[in-house]
């Protein structure tokens, strides 16, 4: 039967269905024509490697527009409750092959477009990496789409169509270079713009009373417009809708302007709304500051929350019931400012009491903390919040004058009143976004146990105390459908064999391959995955850095963005004592190793980019000394992104995790590399200490300070300079790089960074050296007891199931959302 295309039109009339193979591979061979034909304007000879690209992307997307009309009706008849995930960052990274693997459909595109010359992987390879995140936080966000989905509960993403996202790396003589990322530049045929779904939002202007009835009238309105992109789950049980938010000026030209000769000034409204969705903050670890953010942030949560009132209205008609119905997750304070819009449209616009509109707000929002750090706190300068929303400074004054009235009557004395105030009135006075996310969620939670008992103690101690059930933890998790199945073929193919197929969907299967952890010929065989992805991964790196790799070598990885807190500096320092110890004594075994680094700085974090640039200064003496040879190799991969990360954790040895104790909040790339059967040398911070946990003691490498030390060592006086003098191997090594060894063009670049660790090493990367160095020999001694090396591997694989983004989404959904 011909079926309907919603998207553009053309009929299907041409594909029959059938259900033998060939007949698939037959229909989807049609489809793709047809989508080439109609929808692409080329014909077989005329298109170019991106039309085909995009033709394959149609056809599929047919499929997945019928199942998610489905999943929509299925959630209209059941009436339930939907879950919204606000988040300002997406890092979706490619769709084609989640797609492709979570319907099934891989190998008949594959043998499709072979009937074409084509090849699907080098297909694949075209698709630009939505890269809408810096960095775990979106990438958690991503995870969590796809879980939704892949539990059948329907959720709706909320975020913002950056028209540049994360920008594009580049390593010039060692130096970062940041050049903008035109994710777009070619269109994208996954998402669809919903000119229906538009709502204004106001800025500024003024609030009057006109006996009782509040009335808002923003100076500038901008209208937002939703662009829906699906996300399919596992098996395409359901898929649901990303809907990011794109800006547009209510009147995108003004004509008489424009006549009298202003061309400029006819746009410059549009021009105000482009500049809104147009980049992605690209810091992963302090408050932008910028009044371009607290825009975007009002922008994208103002829409988010206007839709999802609109939407309850239209199905339930009350809005009272919103909590019943609905259940909102703030991802971070980035979306704090939804609790005071919600307020003002229960308030303004359904004209509910205070009372009833709190109640209704807070059982229906939560609240996800990723951060300790007091450089990332959100705080707006009041003055700046007032001029920009009038409206809901009111609404905060009154939740402020509501909560801190309960704080007194609780019997918190004037510091903790204080600290709990939505008000800073330390200096110039501030809105403080996660004191409002707070108040305004009936929950909040951390990402890993270590840090959601250091919310309690530290930035959220007070608050805790006047509400001590809300804090609570949720472990972060990642899909093992991208991060197993689809990014490890070979590995995937592997563990199938030995347990079946049920690790896709239950990650926590898994387990079942603990009992052969010890057999020779599985450990053997793991390892012959392993090699092989390494030779593809080395084949990678040598077309992009030029460098030859030997397969055959610990490839010892440290891919994150770059932070002084994760410590990339204490693996360069180490790289920098090995290389001079195998120097100094060539006659011993030395484990071959490849050192391989990767990730971005924040444009405007000086240290950061000096840490890339040493990373490449030390990379070049290295690998052109003819002296370490094959020994010793380091690699910095320029722009790492999600593509990169599904090509570099399969081939990994080892998983570098070394933040300082206390500062990682959970971490989710150390999560990928056990799933992929490398083993962590980590600190116990974040979650690596629940994988040690799951894992056992003898199958991760864990060495240095806990939390508690590295408080006790900063409480009592900690003298990084004494430390260094102490340790001969550290000394050695920090004098090379001030001196100027790996700089010579430049003797004193790395003068002032050796200086700080001597004189204050907040990170306590000299008091951690020792600690990590001894750890990485005992990491080479395992290496070379092979047998014990892959049952370590192999144990990593089979217990690390339970961090799957499924569990960690069953757990908000029962514990949190209320949903099924
Ligand atoms: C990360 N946070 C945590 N922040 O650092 C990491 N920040 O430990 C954790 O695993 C992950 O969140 C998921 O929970 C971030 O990635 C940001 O990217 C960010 C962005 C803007 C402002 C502040």
């Amino acid at each position: 039967a011909a079926r309907h295309d919603a998207a553009s039109g053309s009929s299907r009339s041409a594909a029959r269905v059938t259900n033998s193979p060939q007949g698939k591979v037959q229909e989807f061979e049609t489809r793709i024509l047809d989508a080439l034909h109609h929808r692409v304007g080329k014909n077989e000879r005329a298109a170019k490697p991106h039309d085909w690209y995009n033709a394959a992307v149609l056809a599929l997307r047919d499929d997945i527009i019928d199942k998610w009309f489905a999943s929509t009706a299925r959630t209209h008849e059941a009436a339930g409750k939907r879950v919204y995930y606000l988040s300002l960052e997406f890092l979706i990274g490619r769709l084609l092959r989640d797609a492709l693997s979570n319907l099934g459909c891989n190998r008949v595109m594959e043998q499709a477009l072979e009937r074409h010359g084509l090849d699907l992987a080098r297909l694949e390879e075209l698709e630009p990496d939505a890269a809408l995140g810096n960095g775990g936080l979106g990438r958690l966000a991503a995870c969590f789409m796809e879980s939704l989905a892949s539990l059948d509960i329907p959720a709706f993403g909320y975020g913002i169509r950056y028209i540049n996202g994360m920008f594009r790396q580049r390593i010039d003589e060692g130096w970062q270079v940041e050049l903008p990322e035109t994710w777009l530049a070619h269109g994208n045929p996954w998402e669809f713009e919903r000119r229906e779904s538009a709502y204004l939002i106001g800025f500024g202007g003024e609030v009057t009373s006109d006996q009782g009835a509040i009335r808002w009238a923003p100076a500038e309105q901008i209208e937002a417009t939703a662009v829906d992109t699906p996300v399919v789950g596992w098996q395409g049980k359901r898929v649901n809708t990303l809907r990011l938010w794109t800006a547009n000026a209510l009147d995108p030209i003004q004509l008489a302007a424009f006549n009298a000769g202003d061309h400029a000034g006819a746009l410059a409204g549009q021009v105000r709304a482009d500049t809104l969705v147009r980049v992605l903050y690209p810091a992963d670890s302090t408050a932008a500051g910028q009044e371009l953010r607290l825009r975007q942030e009002f922008f994208f949560s103002s829409a988010s929350i206007q839709d999802i009132v609109r939407r309850h209205v239209q199905y339930h008609g009350d809005i009272r019931t919103l909590p019943d119905k609905a259940a909102i997750q703030l991802n971070d304070t980035h979306p704090s400012v939804a609790v005071a819009e919600l307020m003002r449209l229960l308030m303004d616009e359904h004209h509910l009491t205070f009372a009833e509109s709190w109640d209704i707000t807070r059982a229906t929002i939560g609240y996800t903390n990723h951060t300790l750090l007091p450089e990332a706190l959100e705080s707006w300068p009041l003055p700046l919040f007032e001029r920009m929303l009038p409206r809901h400074m009111q609404i905060i004054y009154a939740i402020n004058a509501n909560v801190l009235r309960e704080a007194r009557r609780a019997g918190l004395d004037d510091a903790a009143i204080a600290a709990i105030s939505l008000i800073d009135e330390h200096g110039e006075r501030r809105v403080r976004m996660a004191n409002l996310a707070f108040v305004g969620a009936h929950s909040v939670n951390g990402v890993a146990a270590l840090h959601t008992g250091l919310m309690k103690e530290t930035v959220f101690a007070d608050l805790h105390k006047l509400y001590p059930t809300r804090i609570n933890n949720k472990t972060n998790g990642v899909t093992p459908r991208r991060w197993l199945h689809q990014s490890n073929p070979r590995l995937t193919g592997l563990v199938r064999e030995a347990i079946g197929d049920g690790f896709i969907a239950d990650a926590e299967r898994l387990s079942d391959l603990a009992a052969m952890a010890g057999d020779a010929a599985l450990g053997e065989r793991v390892d012959e995955v392993k090699r092989a992805n390494k030779v593809d991964l080395s084949n990678h790196l040598r077309e992009l850095t030029g460098l030859r790799l030997d397969p055959d070598a610990l490839f010892d990885v440290q891919i994150k963005r770059i932070h002084e807190y994760k410590r990339q500096l204490l693996n360069l320092i180490e790289t920098v004592a090995l290389y001079d110890q195998i120097r100094s004594h060539p006659e011993r075994d030395w484990v071959p190793r490849v050192k391989i680094f990767g990730g971005k700085a924040a444009p405007t974090y000086h240290n950061a980019k000096l840490i890339i640039k040493l990373a490449n200064d030390i990379a070049r003496r290295i690998n052109s000394d003819p002296s370490v040879g094959e020994v010793l190799k380091v690699v910095f991969v320029p722009n790492y992104n999600v593509s990169l990360a599904e090509k570099i954790i399969p081939a990994a040895d080892l998983s570098e995790q070394i933040s300082t104790a206390g500062m990682e909040a959970s971490g989710t790339g150390n999560m990928k590399f056990a799933f992929n059967g490398a083993l962590t040398i980590g600190t116990l911070d974040g979650a690596n200490i629940e994988i040690m946990d799951r894992v056992g003691r003898d199958n991760i490498v864990i060495f240095g300070l806990t939390a508690e030390e590295v408080a006790a060592t900063r409480a009592k006086g900690y003298n990084p300079r004494e430390v260094i003098e102490s340790s001969h191997e550290l000394a050695q090594a920090v004098k090379c790089i001030a001196d100027g060894v790996f700089s010579p063009d430049e003797p004193d670049r790395y003068r002032g960074l050796m200086d700080a660790l001597m004189q204050s090493d907040w990170f306590m990367v000299a008091a951690d050296f020792d600690a990590y160095a001894a750890a990485q020999r005992d990491v080479d001694a395992r290496w070379q007891n092979r047998a014990g090396w892959r049952k370590s591997a192999i144990m990593n694989i089979a217990n690390v199931g339970w961090f799957s983004s499924d569990r960690t989404i069953s757990e908000y959904a029962r514990e949190i959302w209320g949903v099924k």
